[in-house]
């Protein structure tokens, strides 16, 4: 059963105030209505006062850390710049990195492509359409030393986002540095390592929660012995976030997850000590202003006052929850693209007000495409007026003690208490992950928010209200997918026609091994392999042998999009009703309701789109079955085909569509079904629309469009192809 995370703030009004404002508002309103209450499930009252702060904080530096980790914040040294960056090739991230370092960034932060991610080398065929595209395409120790080619790795701190294929990432790394004079006791960074919310939302696992637990404390275990400056996991809540899970969800789920690590830790043998200092955390930052700057005093919090209860540390690093941050991906819109400078800088504001202690801001034109030189320019420089021209960071913790931001954080940490105390009975965040519990609120909460947009009763500038008619076209970053694939593919063939062979099947023999040996550590002898030029796919195989694939299950929500839709009023409800008639007079001339299946093709594992979808196209009627994450073309057309659907939608987040949709539709056609309509959705650059025509797409879904209007579309072309 879904059960609605709900915040009801405290929302008795000072009497005094409520006879004022009743006389101010003649009639029209009552003080009671100007009580906001938004889709996220939280109140905010017009007026706080006193009554509202049951709890005054201590000071930064102080127990429980609600007003920040250090006594001096900004005012000793200001939050990291670390933007998320990484494309194409080595050698292009690497010139990138460089010249962002020269024009003010502050630390490093790389992107990997999703075949690095799931483990694949670049001339796998599961990920034609991935080399190079949502990141860097890096195949072996060699492509790592060139991605750090001229950058002193003893002074410059890395952050790596990898989960999945987090073992020869690692051991590339480590090799790179000590190949270019930079031993690993001097590495400073942070690998993102964070599996159990790879399972709940951002899906770029590779082998089951358990033995993906079992890496998890192999890393914690070596880093603890031979890389004791690096930061062994970066608990992440902003994929929560982005997959649409509000504040109170992120913040628990977060928090819980954490809780999991140290417990990882523990039956491996280490301490507490040993690992929660190196243990750091990464909060997504949206547009909801003050629960974001409340949820980032509740979490650190949160943090001390669990790990005090459950694990009482002796040194207090262990209680500091430090923290990165990034502006919100999701709410940046595709329509008046130009709009998303504001919002990001607003968010900026929030992470900074909350006290991060490492931001990136995202680039405006992120919503279609990767960011070009002047985008990324324009979101490093957001950081850096903030820094340098605004005198924000000349106080430590500016909203402590506002009757307003002292409630909102208590709230949030009640709130978040409960959802942990859930989590905790259920028997912790790896069972509840199997369970599947997480996941499916997190996928309420985006139904909701998703309903709430398309019937206009959350505003979003320039999407559902205040439409720009002029044309704001916006020149957009295109990556050579062919290209990248080539020279990565010629790379490989020299890098495994060079080394000894033998010393490779041994290193990876160990490797298979130690899988098996839970008293080994299967870093270190990655690493080994990692130094006679092993691949990445091919150290993932070793693994893949003893661990398996994980094969995730989806599940349609239904009722929620309805229910949340309908509340923007009685034309909002007729809306759907008209869409829902459609779907039905199909149905009664077809002999059954139009049937859509939503696939997901190559590594693109972004599934909130797919998700939202699904819902609300089963409100309106259709039967939807979901593909499996991770599908080939070939596979997605046999699965239509099999499940007999009229529709396919692919939901495209990571720009494989220009390789992988045309290929569907010669599939199809290919196995005898070009009559099965397909649908395209997602960040689609509209420079891209007509090339999908052509491949024969029938409807290309861009940012914002509401479902309503989708299911619309797609009914009438099924419908005019009835008669
Ligand atoms: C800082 N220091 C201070 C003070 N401030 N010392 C005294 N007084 C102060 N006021 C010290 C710290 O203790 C630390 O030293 C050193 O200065 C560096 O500061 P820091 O605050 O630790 O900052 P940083 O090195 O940048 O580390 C920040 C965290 C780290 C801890 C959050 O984990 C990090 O950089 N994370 C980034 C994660 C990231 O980039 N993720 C990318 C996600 P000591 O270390 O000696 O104590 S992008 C993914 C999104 C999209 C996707 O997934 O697809």
């Amino acid at each position: 059963m879904i059960r609605r995370t709900i915040l009801r703030a405290n929302v008795k009004l000072p009497e005094k105030w409520v006879t004022r404002a009743n006389k101010e508002l003649r009639g029209k309103r009552t003080a009671e209505s100007l009580i906001l209450r938004s889709s996220n499930g939280f109140d905010v009252k017009p007026i706080y006062t006193a009554e509202d702060v049951t709890v005054q904080p201590n000071l930064p530096g102080e127990f429980p850390y609600t007003r920040g980790v250090h006594a001096t914040m900004y005012t000793a040294k200001p939050w990291t710049i670390r933007q998320y960056a990484g494309f194409s090739t080595a050698q292009e991230s690497n010139a990138f990195y460089r010249q962002a370092l020269e024009n003010g960034q502050q630390g490093l932060s790389v992107a990997f492509d999703l075949a690095t991610h799931r483990g694949y080398d670049s001339d796998h065929p599961r990920v034609v359409g991935d080399v190079g595209m949502a990141g860097v395409a890096i195949d072996s120790v060699e492509d790592m030393k060139v991605l750090f080619d001229n950058i002193p790795l003893d002074k410059v701190s890395v952050s790596m986002t990898m989960n999945g294929a987090v073992i020869p990432v690692l051991a590339f790394f480590a090799v790179a540095a000590e190949e270019s004079g930079v031993p690993q006791e001097k590495l400073t960074g942070t690998i993102q390592n964070d599996i159990l919310k790879e399972f709940m939302v951002r899906n770029t696992y590779i082998f089951p929660p358990e033995p993906s637990m079992r890496v998890i404390g192999d890393i914690m275990a070596y880093f603890k012995e031979k890389q004791p400056k690096f930061n062994s996991i970066s608990i992440s809540g902003y994929h929560m976030q982005e997959a649409g899970a509000n504040q109170s969800l992120e913040l628990a789920f977060t928090i819980a997850d954490g809780l999991e690590y140290i417990r990882c830790a523990i039956s491996r043998g280490l301490t507490v000590d040993d690992v929660a200092p190196r243990l750091s955390f990464f909060f997504g930052i949206g547009m909801n202003f003050y629960h974001e700057i409340a949820k980032l005093r509740a979490a650190r919090t949160l943090w001390a006052t669990m790990v005090k209860k459950y694990f009482n540390p002796k040194n207090a690093s262990s209680l500091l929850l430090r923290t990165h941050t990034q502006t919100s991906g999701w709410s940046l819109t595709e329509q008046d693209m130009y709009n998303n400078v504001v919002r990001t800088t607003v968010e900026a504001m929030a992470a900074v007000m909350g006290g991060a202690q490492s931001l990136h801001t995202n680039a405006f034109d992120e919503a279609v495409a990767l960011p070009s030189k002047t985008s990324s320019r324009i979101a490093r420089n957001t950081q850096l007026i903030l820094q340098e021209e605004t005198g924000i960071p000349s106080v430590c913790d500016p909203w402590g003690g506002s009757y307003m931001m002292e409630s909102l954080t208590k709230n949030l940490v009640d709130e978040a208490t409960k959802i942990i105390e859930e989590v905790e009975a259920k028997g912790g965040m790896t069972k509840c992950v199997v369970d599947g519990f997480p996941k499916l609120r997190i996928e309420e909460c985006a139904a909701v928010k998703q309903a709430a947009i398309d019937s206009g009763s959350e505003t979003i500038v320039g999407v559902n209200k205040y439409v720009n008619k002029e044309d704001s076209k916006v020149e957009t970053l295109k990556i050579d997918n062919t290209a990248v694939l080539k020279s990565q593919v010629e790379r490989l063939t020299a890098l495994k026609a060079s080394r000894d062979s033998a010393k490779v099947e041994a290193a990876l023999a160990a490797i298979t091994e130690a899988c098996k040996d839970s008293s080994k550590n299967i870093l270190g002898l990655a690493i080994e392999a990692a130094r006679v030029r092993a691949t990445l796919g091919e150290i993932t195989s070793a693994m893949e042998a003893v661990f398996g694939r994980h094969v995730a299950k989806s599940q349609v929500i239904q009722g929620v999009y309805l229910d949340s839709y309908s509340r923007g009023g009685e034309e909002k409800a007729e809306d759907m009703k008209s869409v829902r008639a459609l779907v039905d007079q199909f149905a009664a001339k077809e002999g059954r309701r139009p049937r859509i299946l939503v696939v997901k093709m190559g590594q693109d594992g972004h599934d909130r789109g797919a998700k939202v979808i699904s819902t609300g196209f089963a409100d309106m009627g259709y039967d939807v079955d979901i593909g499996p994450l991770f599908q080939t073309p070939a596979e997605a057309a046999k699965h239509a085909i099999e499940a007999d659907v009229h529709v396919v939608g692919a939901s495209s987040q990571a720009a494989g569509h220009r390789t992988l949709v045309p290929q569907l539709v010669a599939q199809l056609k290919a196995q005898g079904a070009d009559d099965i309509v397909v649908v395209v959705g997602g960040v689609i650059p509209p420079e891209d629309y007509e090339a999908l025509y052509a491949a024969g797409v029938s409807h290309v879904f861009g940012p914002g469009s509401p479902i309503p209007m989708c299911a619309r579309e797609v009914i009438q072309t099924l419908i005019k192809r009835q008669k």
